[in-house]
């Protein structure tokens, strides 16, 4: 029997999966063939559809037909549409699932006109959310890290959450926008959560059941230290032949629970966690030993490259955070077992507004990667502000990919809770489903998939409501931008927590990330000429368009550079103009999209709307506040007066 598709308790915001989007599909004669337990969740999806909309599973002349030929795992399916028949063909059911959703976002589209064979296939592999969550509640950093939609989805006081229902439709909707795999807990692994590697593996099954049905599989975040915290060993060393003798036992034992287990994500040697360097060995001996553990099960090892001084002395000029990644791993390439996939940050710093995609990326022709994300919008907005992150993701997405992708992976930190909305922020869901969608297709228009998502999310949406919407999003970033840290310089934000301005908040800390701002300019001199060498970490043409204040992009400018605040953009503005300039537009054009936001009331569920209205009153006053500690920072500093004379204090 097939499981029936999950069902969302009173108040739970359907996201872009509500009834009405099975309205096309739910209406007609639908034929489904094929077996395995994906083609029952079609089933079960298909024929909740058709109960609702009066349309029915038939065995003979159907209006579509939906079949899995075979059971192998491909994600890839055909669609056609002729002589009045749409027809999705794949050859199992991961493909079939897919084509189904994809009929769902076609709509009365999937149905019309003739449409030759086409057939879809993810660009990528592994499409995986990295949820950073704890089982026990951190005394500093909650239960999620960097979590702004509440609790955990899939941990309630203490353990596994009994009533899995939501975490089924989780995994719906993850199926919906292509994601494919998600790792149920935090990168920084704590006592409770070491545990769910062993004597707690009970509970990720439970989680990997539930996520199972829609095609997800299950990961684990893993402590380097497990031999030593959970088996009682006296090291770690991943040369140690009992140590690696406990990791292939710990790992048969997953395996038996969770058969189609998808792997470990390790942080290691990475703001004190534990890692190889402990004992003298790379991180090649660390990801590769873990490797051959999981190697006998079709398991992977994410290595997360996030490995950097976080106890930088900053009076130290030579340290250069943003160069760790790319120094510590580019001489390891070749080095990794095939199925170890070195994790990389899309910037070398940290998820900040603007960088420069890292060097990285396309440095390591010899080893897997996967090219890390960040959905929770840690560093823009908190799910506070409207931040739609897909333009900058397709910006990312496409450096250096004119050859094919320079990544093998894609991997976003989830921005899930167990929030009503998911992700606090209701429009924040948006960043979940672009990431899905752009990592099915990595060059797809971040445009088509807003619009792709207003379509779902809000059927029947008239002209007005759909366009309000793309409105309020589709510059939302660009707008984010302007009113926090300008040109490319980063950070900025009150330390610990990263919410809001805090001009010298990291200035003088030891966790690498600094802006330099004196009386005469501002920026990091990154070049190889006069700064820190990091321009060298790039290829043509970037290592000399970057190297090179007249070449570099506006946006980066501060990144790369040390400029005085007279020096002249491409723009033709001055830095310290930009400054103003853009920091009063910003403010201005969250003004403008509450306003828009106001005129949508009537037209978008009141308490989504309610929500929504809410968070636009405290972006605003964050907005107010950043552009104002930031023109009184830097008027201060240069003494240079805005020259349309506003009001900066
Ligand atoms: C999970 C940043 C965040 C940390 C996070 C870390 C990482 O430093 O502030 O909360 O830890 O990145 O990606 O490992």
């Amino acid at each position: 029997m097939p499981l029936p598709v999950p069902v969302l308790s009173e108040g739970v915001d359907p996201a872009w999966l509500p009834e009405e989007a099975f309205r096309a599909v739910g209406g007609r004669r639908v034929l489904i063939r094929g077996s395995g337990p994906l083609v029952e969740t079609v089933h079960a999806e298909a024929a909740q559809a058709c109960a609702r909309f009066g349309g029915s599973l038939v065995s003979d002349d159907p209006d579509v037909v939906l079949e899995s030929t075979g059971e192998d795992g491909s994600e890839a399916f055909t669609l056609g549409h002729r002589d009045g028949r749409t027809t999705v063909t794949a050859s199992g059911g991961r493909g079939l699932l897919y084509g189904f959703f994809h009929v769902v976002r076609l709509g009365e589209a999937a149905f019309r006109g003739e449409r030759h064979p086409e057939t879809h296939r993810p660009a990528v592999a592994v499409r995986m959310l990295d949820h950073w969550d704890n089982v026990a509640v951190h005394p500093v950093m909650g239960q999620v890290e960097r979590g702004y939609a509440g609790g955990s989805l899939f941990w309630a006081d203490g353990r596994a959450r009994g009533d899995l229902e939501r975490v089924r439709a989780y995994g719906r909707l993850l199926a919906a926008c292509g994601i494919n795999a998600v790792a149920v807990n935090n990168v920084n692994v704590h006592a409770t959560e070491a545990r769910l590697l062993t004597d707690r593996i009970g509970e990720v099954t439970d989680l990997a059941g539930a996520l199972r049905p829609y095609g997800i599989r299950t990961h684990l975040s893993v402590t380097f230290a497990a031999p030593m915290v959970l088996g009682g060993l006296e090291t770690a060393d991943p040369l140690d032949e009992g140590v690696r003798r406990w990791w292939a036992g710990a790992t048969a034992r997953v395996y038996e629970a969770i058969p189609d287990f998808g792997g470990y994500v390790v942080k290691a040697d990475s703001e004190g966690q534990p890692g190889p360097f402990a004992y003298g060995r790379s991180h090649a001996d660390g990801a590769n030993m873990l490797a051959a553990a999981l190697q006998p099960h079709g398991g992977t090892v994410h290595w997360r490259a996030f490995v950097y001084d976080h106890r930088q002395d900053w009076r130290d000029r030579t340290t250069d955070r943003a160069r760790a990644a790319y120094d510590h791993f580019v001489p390891l390439d070749g080095a990794f077992a095939p199925n170890a996939v070195l994790q990389v940050k899309h910037g070398p710093m940290d998820f900040q507004v603007r960088e420069p995609v890292s060097p990285l990326v396309s440095a390591m022709s010899h080893t897997p990667v996967a090219v890390e994300l960040q959905a929770t919008q840690e560093y823009t907005g908190q799910q506070q502000h409207v931040c739609w992150l897909g333009p900058m993701w397709s910006e990312v997405l496409r450096f250096g990919a004119e050859d094919g992708l320079p990544f093998e992976e894609l991997v976003a930190v989830s921005n899930v809770g167990d929030d009503p909305f998911w992700t606090g922020h209701p429009l924040a869901q948006a960043n979940l489903y672009t990431f899905g969608r752009l990592a099915w297709r990595p060059d797809a228009d971040p445009g088509a998939v807003l619009d792709e998502w207003i379509g779902l999310s809000f059927p029947d949406a008239p002209r007005r409501l759909a366009g309000g919407l793309r409105r309020v999003l589709a510059g939302s970033w660009r707008t984010y931008e302007k009113y926090t840290a300008p040109l490319g310089v980063g950070f900025m934000v009150q330390p610990g927590h990263h919410y809001g301005p805090s001009v010298d908040g990291y200035e003088y800390s030891p966790w690498g990330t600094y802006h330099f701002a004196d009386r005469d300019g501002i920026g990091v001199d990154r070049s190889r000429a006069t700064g820190t060498g990091y321009t060298g970490q790039y290829t043509k043409p970037w290592d000399e368009v970057y190297e090179s204040p007249e070449t570099c992009p506006d946006e980066l400018l501060l990144f790369f550079h040390h400029v005085p605040y007279g020096h002249v953009l491409k723009s033709g503005s001055t830095v310290i103009q930009h400054i103003y300039d853009t920091h009063f537009e910003g403010v201005e054009e969250v003004e403008t999209a509450r306003e828009v936001w106001d005129s949508l009331a009537g037209l978008v569920a009141p308490a989504r709307h309610a929500r929504v209205a809410e968070r636009y009153e405290e972006q605003l006053g964050s907005a107010r506040e950043w552009r104002d500690q930031i023109n009184s920072y830097f008027f201060r500093k240069s003494g240079v007066p805005d020259e349309r004379g506003r009001t900066i204090h």
